[in-house]
């Protein structure tokens, strides 16, 4: 059986706050994901690499097996549907919220009392469905990847469902938090035959999130 461990991590973000926890489990990168374009990245453990994707495609590589474990938000989890996935630790990094927000001016209470039918552009889909569906107020979900947080502003849609931490992007384009709609924050997904089958190798890593990731909640 092959023992050779493969961690994915997206650029930025997470690969930064996921740095000090493979740290304690004395693991390290020995490129930098910053400068290097490689994709495939070495560490000072020979039996274990880490490969960079996209922060949404972290949950397919390790559905499939491609790679056996990764590190991937709680909102791209859900929008995955977290198939073939076992999720047994949050690493309480990459913090945030998904919330609701529209343009200073608009009156998303009356709109929404009014059972007016709203425009919601997201990246989240699922998670704005079931946000809505669970008030009881009509959407019609437009699928966008990314920079939401303009829709509003040139009549795409009523609202938005995006991440927010500090809410500067959100001032900065004159947009209002309206509804906090879930915390997020970044967990460990294992394919579920690595667990068994690499039990032996990747245990310990588990547990060195484990306890280097307490510390953080
Ligand atoms: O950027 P790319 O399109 O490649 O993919 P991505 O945005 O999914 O990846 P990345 O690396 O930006 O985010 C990875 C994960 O970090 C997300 O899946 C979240 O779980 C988590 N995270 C934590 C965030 C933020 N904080 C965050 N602030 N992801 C995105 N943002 C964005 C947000 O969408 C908004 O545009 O930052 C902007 C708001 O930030 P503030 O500080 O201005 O409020
Ligand atoms: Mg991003």
């Amino acid at each position: 059986m092959d023992q050779q461990l493969t961690l994915a991590l997206s650029k930025g973000r997470i690969f930064e706050e996921t740095m000090p926890l493979l740290q304690a489990a004395g693991i390290t990168v020995t490129e930098d994901s910053e400068t290097s374009r490689k994709l495939i990245l070495p560490t000072n453990d020979p039996n274990v690499r880490v490969i960079i994707v996209r922060a949404s495609d972290v949950p397919t590589y390790v559905q499939y097996g491609a790679a056996d474990f990764g590190v991937a938000g709680k909102d791209v989890l859900l929008e995955h549907g977290g198939e073939g996935l076992y999720q047994p630790i949050d690493l309480n990094i990459a913090k945030c919220r998904m919330s609701v927000a529209v343009q200073a001016g608009f009156d998303y209470a009356s709109a929404v009392r009014h059972g007016a039918r709203l425009r919601v552009a997201t990246k989240y889909v699922q998670c704005a469905r079931e946000h809505f569906a669970a008030k009881g107020v009509h959407v019609d979900l437009i699928k966008l990847y990314g920079s939401m947080e303009l829709a509003p502003l040139v009549g795409l849609s009523d609202a938005i469902v995006d991440l927010v931490s500090t809410g500067s992007t959100l001032r900065a384009n004159n947009l209002i938090e309206v509804e906090h709609i879930m915390e997020i924050s970044s967990r460990l997904v294992v394919n579920q035959a690595a667990l068994k089958l690499k039990r032996e190798r990747l245990q310990p890593i588990l547990a060195a999130f484990e306890q280097a990731s307490k510390r953080k909640a």
